[in-house]
């Protein structure tokens, strides 16, 4: 049975780090709510019981059902055989994953510093500011820490020249930052060597080239977590 990943059919937002990696890994998966609709997740998701998922993205393989993105891919890695087999190591691939996760979370505050349940056309003004300072501070901060991270062996990916789930995460992430903030990440480019010679690769891995051309995958827009708004950007 192929594994069914859940996650809102009209925006890449989370999945799409689930979806990168099981390309990238030639994993076969149903896309459920791009097959059916944003109704048919929200009614399988409740229907679930017990310990279920909080949000999408989700996973199904068969009885498991796991939430949150980063646990996804810890999964989905180990049933793979595609972790290292080191605790030690595969331990820091998580926490890598779980820094990913809190700077996505950083990203999507930047256009919605107020209210999630808002729209951003009534919290314009703390977006401003919050967007000053996740220029700033934010941004840099992290993207300096997964730089030293990818530093360690070497690069091109994390772990040398074998890819792991951090890489394809990080790949998303440098792409959507070039769509989010296009000023800021011109001015800043070579101030993350490592990363930006992994957002290079990530592309030959076999699986991903053939997904990135594809209709599967889908373009950043403006209801996602990476959003371009220029005021938001650096001018
Ligand atoms: N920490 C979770 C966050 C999940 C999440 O926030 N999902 C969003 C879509 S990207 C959602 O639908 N949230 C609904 C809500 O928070 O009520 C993860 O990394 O997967």
């Amino acid at each position: 049975m192929s594994y069914q990943l859940w996650y809102w059919p009209t925006i890449p937002g989370r999945g799409e780090f689930v979806r990168l990696f099981m390309e990238a890994a030639e994993l076969e998966y149903e896309d459920m709510a791009r097959e059916e609709s944003a109704d048919a997740l929200v009614e399988d998701l409740h229907a679930r019981e017990g310990v279920r998922p909080f949000a999408p993205p989700y996973l199904v393989d068969d009885d498991v059902v796991i939430g949150q993105t980063a646990l996804i891919l810890t999964y989905l890695s180990d049933k793979e055989g595609l972790g290292t087999g080191d605790l030690a190591t595969d331990l820091g691939l998580v926490q890598l994953q779980l820094d990913i996760a809190d700077f996505v979370e950083e990203v999507h505050s930047v256009h919605h510093p107020i209210a999630s349940s808002k729209y951003y056309s009534e919290q314009m003004e703390a977006a401003f500011e919050r967007a000053e300072d996740f220029r700033a501070n934010r941004l840099p901060k992290y993207l300096i820490h997964f730089d030293n991270a990818v530093a360690t062996n070497g690069g091109p990916f994390l772990l040398g020249d074998q890819w792991s789930h951090v890489d394809t995460s990080l790949f998303q992430v440098m792409e959507g930052l070039d769509y989010a903030f296009p000023n800021l990440m011109r001015r800043m480019q070579g101030t993350w060597p490592h990363l930006e010679g992994l957002q290079t690769a990530v592309p030959d891995i076999d699986g991903v080239a053939a997904y990135l051309a594809s209709e599967r995958r889908m373009e950043f827009n403006q209801d996602g977590i990476f959003r371009h708004y220029e005021e938001l950007d650096e001018q």
